[in-house]
C-alpha cells in the first residue's frame, strides 16, 4: 500500500461565478471559497448518506436579512419588539411541521441535531440518571448517551447494539436492558442504521420500563415525510431530527411531541438551552416543509430508497460485505475487512476518484474509530440531482475499481474514476448550484 497524495481541495480552475457580487467585492478570497466548493460539489458524486443539495429556495431563504433579528421566546410571547413577520415566519414552519409529520406540537428553534437531543434531556431527566441509546460504534449517534459526550458524562449511559451474527437490533436484548436498567429515556435511530426501525418495538418496551421514547429520526425524516419509512409518530413520546439530510432543508433541527410534553419541550429549547432562534434557518425550513409537502418529494423519497437497494445489490454482486446484508433506507454500510483496504484509505482513495464517502466503523470493530475497518455510503444526493437505479451498476463498478486503486496505490486508475464522474455529474446539474 502507498501513500496517498494530498487530498485534492477542489479544481483549481479560477472563481468566474457572478452570482455572490457583494460577498466577490468585499471579499474576494472567501468567494473564492464558495466558488471552490460550488464546482466540487458539481463534479463530484455524493455518497455521504447525511448530507443532500438544497433547492434554491432554500439556499435564498437562509441568506435573508432575517438573519438580522433577535426574537428570543415563541410567536407571540417574544422577548424583544418588532416580531410582526418573524412569528408568522416560525409559526409558518411550526405548522408546516405539525402537518407533514402529524404531530401536535413542534418546536423549530434547535440550532442543529446535539442541540435538540441535549433538550430532550433537559425535559425529561436529571443530571446522573439512567438514559439508554444505541452505542455509537454499533450505529448510534454520540448523543445518545455515550461516553465521550456530554450526555454520556452527566448522564449514566447504557446502551444497546446489534447483533453480531445479522447486524440487526435484537429487541428481546434492548427489552432486557430497558427492563434491568430503568432508563428514564431511551433514544431509537442512529448513524449508521440501513435497516428499519421497528416503532412499534420500542414503544411496548418504552412503556414496559417507563421511559420516555424519542425517535432521532435525523436520516429518515425525509423517507418518512415522503412515505418510504414507517412514521415513528404513533408510537413515541418525542421525535427528534436535524433538517438538512433526506429532508433537504438548511442545517437546523426540530423536535416534535405529543401536546403533553410541549412545555417541556419548549421550556428546555429556551430558556434552557439557546437564545435567540436563527430566524433565516426557521425560513429555511419551513420553505424544505413546504417542498417536502409535494408529490415530487414523494417520489423522491421512495427513488432515495430504490437506488439504495440497486446499489447494495451491485455491491453484494461485486463480492462486497454489507452490515445486515443489505439496506431498507438510504444508507449502506460497507465492511471493508475481506478487501484488507482500511475505511480510511478506501475513503480516501474513493475522494481524490471524485467519490464522497466516509469511513466509519462497523459493527464489532476490530480497529479503532479515527482508522476503522468501514466507509458509509447513500443515496439522497445523487437521487437529488435526478441519478437512478440505470446508474447503480456504475456507481457500484467506480466504488470497486476506487476500493482497488486506493489498496495498490494505483492513481492513475483514481484518475480516470474521476474522469468518469466528472462527466456524468455534468450530465445531471445539482439543485441550488449555479448551472
Ligand atoms: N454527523 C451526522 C452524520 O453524518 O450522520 C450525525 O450527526
Amino acid at each position: 500500500m502507498t501513500t496517498p497524495p494530498a487530498q485534492h481541495a477542489g479544481p483549481a480552475a479560477p472563481h468566474t461565478r457572478t452570482a455572490h457580487p457583494a460577498l466577490s467585492a468585499t471579499d474576494p478570497e472567501l468567494a473564492a471559497l464558495v466558488g471552490a466548493e460550488e464546482r466540487l460539489q458539481a463534479a463530484t458524486l455524493r455518497l455521504i448518506p447525511s448530507e443532500n443539495y438544497v433547492s434554491g429556495a432554500v439556499l435564498e431563504a437562509s441568506g435573508t436579512v432575517l438573519q438580522n433579528k433577535y426574537s428570543e421566546g415563541y410567536p407571540g410571547r417574544r422577548y424583544y419588539e418588532g416580531q410582526q413577520n418573524i412569528d408568522q415566519v416560525e409559526q409558518l414552519a411550526v405548522d408546516r411541521a405539525k402537518a407533514l409529520f402529524g404531530v401536535e406540537h413542534a418546536n423549530v428553534q434547535p440550532y442543529s441535531g446535539s442541540p435538540a437531543n441535549l433538550a430532550v434531556y433537559l425535559a425529561f431527566a436529571e443530571p446522573g440518571d439512567t438514559v439508554m441509546g444505541m452505542a455509537l460504534p454499533m450505529g448510534g449517534h454520540l448523543t445518545h448517551g455515550w461516553g465521550v459526550s456530554a450526555t454520556g458524562k452527566w448522564f449514566r449511559g447504557v446502551q444497546y447494539g446489534v447483533r453480531q451474527d445479522t447486524g440487526l437490533i435484537d429487541y428481546d436484548e434492548v427489552r432486557e436492558l430497558a427492563l434491568k436498567e430503568r432508563p428514564k429515556v431511551i433514544f431509537c435511530g442512529g448513524t449508521a442504521l440501513p435497516r428499519t426501525i421497528d416503532f412499534a418495538a420500542f414503544g411496548e418496551i418504552a412503556r414496559e420500563s417507563g421511559a420516555v421514547l424519542v425517535a432521532d429520526v435525523a436520516h429518515i425524516a425525509g423517507l418518512i415525510a415522503g412515505g418510504a419509512h414507517p412514521s415513528p409518530v404513533p408510537h413515541v413520546d418525542v421525535v427528534s431530527t436535524t433538517t438538512h439530510k433526506t429532508l433537504r432543508g438548511p442545517r437546523g433541527a426540530m423536535l416534535m411531541s405529543r401536546e403533553q410534553h410541549a412545555k417541556a419541550i419548549d421550556k428546555a429549547v429556551f430558556p434552557g438551552l439557546q437564545g435567540g432562534p436563527h430566524n433565516q434557518t426557521t425560513a429555511a425550513i419551513a420553505v424544505a416543509l413546504h417542498e417536502a409537502a409535494q408529490p415530487a418529494f414523494r417520489d423522491y423519497a421512495h427513488a432515495v430508497v430504490a437506488n439504495a437497494k440497486a446499489l447494495a445489490d451491485a455491491l453484494l454482486e461485486r463480492g462486497f460485505t454489507l452490515v445486515s446484508g443489505g439496506t431498507d433506507n438510504h444508507l449502506i454500510l460497507i465492511d471493508l475487512t475481506p478487501q484488507d483496504v482500511p475505511g480510511k484509505v478506501a475513503a480516501q482513495a474513493l475522494d481524490r476518484a471524485g467519490i464522497v464517502v466516509n469511513y466509519n466503523t462497523v459493527p464489532y470493530d476490530t480497529r479503532k474509530p479515527f482508522d476503522p475497518s468501514g466507509i458509509r455510503i447513500g443515496t439522497p444526493s445523487l437521487t437529488s440531482r435526478g441519478l437512478g437505479t440505470e446508474h447503480m451498476a456504475a456507481v457500484a463498478d467506480w466504488i470497486q475499481r476506487g476500493v482497488a486503486a486506493g489498496r495498490s496505490g494505483d492513481e492513475d486508475g483514481i484518475a480516470a474514476i474521476r474522469a468518469e464522474v466528472a462527466e456524468l455529474m455534468a450530465a445531471y446539474p445539482a439543485p441550488g448550484l449555479p448551472a
